[in-house]
């Protein structure tokens, strides 16, 4: 038990590696998706969706339709132009606005645009219906803008014409004596890096179910979102319905990763259209539809100067963080998710005093730039650790040693750092060891030697990271896109003794059923078996953001701890009347209250539980067993460290990984195993971003990855071992000391493979200046092919 007022009360459950209580239903195919949801006279949504990158909306002539009306129904932007564009809230004031409408009225911005939607009474009539009026569409096409470049040349096509500039973003920000930094410095280092656009390609794609109750007044959605009562609020927003007849419904949510955290437009159409039709209307996107029109990560152009000392200390840097947000700025996220976020997180785990940042944001005719795992903090992990290898290696200095040299110790925390972030704890310098001391360093770099004599190119690449988690109002504002948000949990103890915890987080993978029920058992003295978790619909959960940027161990199991203090308190109470005994002096174990050191004299929670509701004689006045709690944390920041040790073909240019070891830190653990995991998933999709997916426009603006046959994504014969171990630096901030993490492998991961490859290619003198790291161009950093 940590004792302070930010204690949770940690005995048999929290620190446990136990299995996830959820996984059967997976593993036995019987979690429920919002595509197994069937309601009687249920209709399918197809989407028609602009196949130009940029083009105006002449016509959409449904009069081609066979039974218009009777068996088919169109809706157009047209008949959707009373339901406000979605458009993004983040406050700050030079952020130029850009309305979307949930389907395209005048424009399309991008290929998968929403121009019509479909509804027939089974999927193959929406299908063919859709593809007969898809031919009925007239466009005017506009040119098209497929890069950033193209965005701001002179006389580029505009996407919002009334805003004269596709730049919808810019602003500097000096943070700390640039000047003085640059010209103390021996050397100065320089970089133009391009961060891949790539994607969260969860195995559930997107999915809405929508249905008017008329009798109840009650709409109904089932979205698979990360986010319900966020949803909700919006839903009921843009219909103009009141908020507390609709009920959103996130049933089981086959992987998010960012990609379903803000609304998507069909979220708000296909609710629409169920009013407006008075039947329940499906739409599931399909993965064509979803590698099109679903939105996009992580593209971003930074261009850095450093300067450093002969020793190869940071001395400051210059950065300019350059986005490419697509066709809109996403509703709520903006098209600053990625290099706002970028910039404020780049000093990562070290001494970086000076730093001048420059962000912007354009706008192209793309999908839309959203969030996918590690938003903003992966670009700027890869770009400063490639770069930081790179000083190394030019100075002669071991990248092992640069980082002992720049590396924040833990003694130094809390620190500011110089962007305004509070490093609450950590184990920056002691991560890095750890990794070297299991990867058997040097060993590694004698066998490196001895096998580059005989032709076979071996590298190591090392990435420190610190992770930004726990995101609520400090959080968001130190990130620098300022957002309020808060969380709640119910605890519930009903009158048998088995407790229900209802949460406004809203897993979709993680494992939350299993890592709060560790939480309130804990709390409350009972087994893990007895705790139920809930969450993902509205009606049942207290209202609150969900989940996304590595926030629920820490928003969530505070509340569900702080809850489960309260019911605790709640029981002892009847129990003291019960036994007649002073509630401080009772203790709740395994789901017995007893008074300590008499075990003899004692009830069961089952017989406390049942007196608290319906014994007159010893309840309270309020006879409930039930508290709802609320947190809004303060920022907490995990760190760690990935190495990947790589082989290149240098026939081929394939890269093979060899094998993985990560360090983990994230304060106080709920569930190892679960942690273990996380990490290990966040790494296959980093190794995803830093050899295979790349979403590629081509000069006409056409997307040319539209099947996993363009789009790879790795698949298990990529992945190597990946050995996690983990350091505990519990936060001082944070109830209980916990961080969160579910973002950190995917921040670290690209930095390392990309690093692993440059140190196998040193002797070609190679220079990673984007990923990802596919063969040809690591031909070309070979000089084999071409130029890189
Ligand atoms: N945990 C723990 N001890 C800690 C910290 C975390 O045991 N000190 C556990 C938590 O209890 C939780 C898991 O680890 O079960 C992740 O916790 P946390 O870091 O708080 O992250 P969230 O639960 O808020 O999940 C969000 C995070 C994000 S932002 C993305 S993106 C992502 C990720 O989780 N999307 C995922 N992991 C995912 N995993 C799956 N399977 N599917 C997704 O869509
Ligand atoms: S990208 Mo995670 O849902 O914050």
């Amino acid at each position: 038990i940590i004792e302070s007022h930010l204690a949770i009360r940690k005995d048999k459950w929290i620190g446990k590696p136990t299995k996830r209580v959820e996984d059967p239903r997976y593993l036995t195919g019987t979690a429920r998706y919002v595509a197994d949801l069937e309601l009687p006279r249920m209709l399918h949504a197809v989407y028609v969706r602009s196949p130009h990158p940029h083009a105006r909306i002449l016509s959409v002539d449904t009069s081609v339709l066979p039974g218009l009306g009777k068996s088919v129904w169109v809706f157009t932007g047209q008949d959707l132009r009373d339901v406000p564009p979605l458009i993004d809230h983040v406050a700050l004031d030079n952020l130029l606005r850009t309305p979307q409408n949930v389907i395209a009225i005048d424009k399309v911005r991008f290929v998968g645009d929403a121009v019509a939607v479909v509804v027939a009474g089974d999927r193959y009539a929406a299908e063919d219906a859709a593809e007969q009026l898809s031919a009925a569409v007239e466009y005017e096409v506009l040119p098209p803008v497929p890069s950033v470049e193209a965005a701001n040349a002179p006389g580029a096509a505009l996407l919002f014409d009334d805003l004269g500039t596709n730049e919808i973003y810019r602003q500097t920000e000096k943070h700390g004596d640039t000047e003085k930094a640059f010209a103390a410095a021996d050397r100065v280092f320089t970089t133009r890096f391009h961060h891949n656009r790539y994607g969260a390609a969860p195995m559930e794609t997107r999915g809405v179910l929508a249905n008017y109750e008329r009798s109840e007044q009650q709409l109904t959605v089932w979205s698979s979102t990360q986010m319900p009562h966020f949803l909700r609020s919006v839903i009921a927003g843009q219909l103009g319905l009141p908020e507390h007849r609709v009920r959103v419904i996130a049933p089981e949510v086959g992987g998010g990763f960012g990609q379903k955290m803000c609304t998507s437009p069909e979220e708000i159409a296909i609710p629409f259209i169920a009013l407006q039709l008075g039947r329940p209307v499906k739409w599931i996107e399909d993965r064509h539809e979803h590698l099109l029109a679903a939105t996009q990560a992580k593209e971003e152009f930074i261009n850095l100067e450093v300067a450093v000392s002969n020793e190869g200390k940071l001395l400051g840097v210059r950065g300019e963080f350059i986005g490419d947000g697509g066709g809109y700025s996403f509703n709520t996220e903006s098209a600053l998710i990625e290099p706002a976020l970028a910039a404020k997180s780049f000093p990562g785990p070290y001494r970086i005093e000076a730093f001048d940042e420059e962000v912007a944001a354009s706008l192209t005719n793309k999908s839309p730039v959203a969030a996918y795992r590690g938003v903003g903090w992966t670009a700027a992990n890869t770009v400063r650790e490639i770069m930081i290898d790179e000083i190394a290696r030019e100075l002669g200095i071991d990248p092992v040693e640069i980082r002992r040299r720049n590396m924040l110790r833990s003694d130094e925390l809390p620190y500011r750092s110089v962007t305004g972030q509070l490093y609450d704890s950590g184990s920056y310098l002691e991560s890095l060891e750890l990794a070297m001391k299991t990867v058997d360093y040097d060993a590694f770099r004698t066998m490196q030697e001895r096998l580059r004599e005989q032709g076979r190119y071996l590298g190591l690449g090392i990435s420190s990271y610190v992770e930004q988690t726990a995101w609520g109002s400090d959080s968001s504002a130190q990130a620098g896109t300022p957002l309020p948000s808060h969380d709640n949990s119910t605890v519930t103890v009903d009158p048998s003794g088995t407790v229900t915890v209802a949460v406004s987080t809203s897993c979709h993978g993680q494992g939350h059923e299993t890592s709060y029920a560790q939480i309130a058992a804990d709390g409350l003295g009972v087994d893990m078996a007895d705790v139920k978790v809930v969450f993902g619909d509205t009606l049942t959960s207290p209202y609150g953001l969900g989940t996304y940027a590595s926030r629920s161990a820490v928003i969530g199991g505070a509340t569900v701890a702080r809850a489960s203090a309260d019911v605790r308190e709640q029981i002892l109470k009847v129990a003291a009347n019960m036994l007649e005994a002073n509630p401080d002096d009772l203790v709740i174990e395994d789901g017995t209250i007893s008074v300590a050191g008499t075990p003899s004299v004692s009830k069961t929670l089952a017989e406390v539980a049942y007196a608290a509701y319906w014994d007159s004689e010893v309840r309270s006045d309020e006879p409930m067993l039930t508290s709802t709690r609320f947190y809004d944390p303060p920022a907490t920041y995990a760190n760690g460290c990935v190495v990947v040790l790589a082989e290149v073909d240098a026939d081929t240019g394939v890269v093979t990984l060899d094998r993985i070891v990560a360090i983990e830190d994230c304060g106080t653990v709920i569930n190892p195993m679960i942690v273990e995991a996380q990490v290990q998933g966040a790494i296959v999709q980093g190794i995803g971003g830093a050899l295979f997916e790349q979403f590629v426009y081509g000069d006409d603006g056409q997307p040319l990855t539209t099947t996993y046959m363009d789009y790879l994504i790795p698949t298990s014969t990529d992945v190597p071992p990946i050995e996690v171990l983990s350091l505990e630096s519990p936060s001082p901030f944070s109830i209980g000391g916990i961080k969160g993490m579910g973002e950190g492998g995917q921040i670290a991961a690209p930095a390392a493979v990309a690093n692993a490859v440059a140190d196998a290619l040193a002797p070609f003198g190679a220079r990673v200046r984007k990923l990802p790291l596919a063969p040809d161009y690591v031909l070309r950093l070979m000089g084999k092919i071409g130029s890189p």
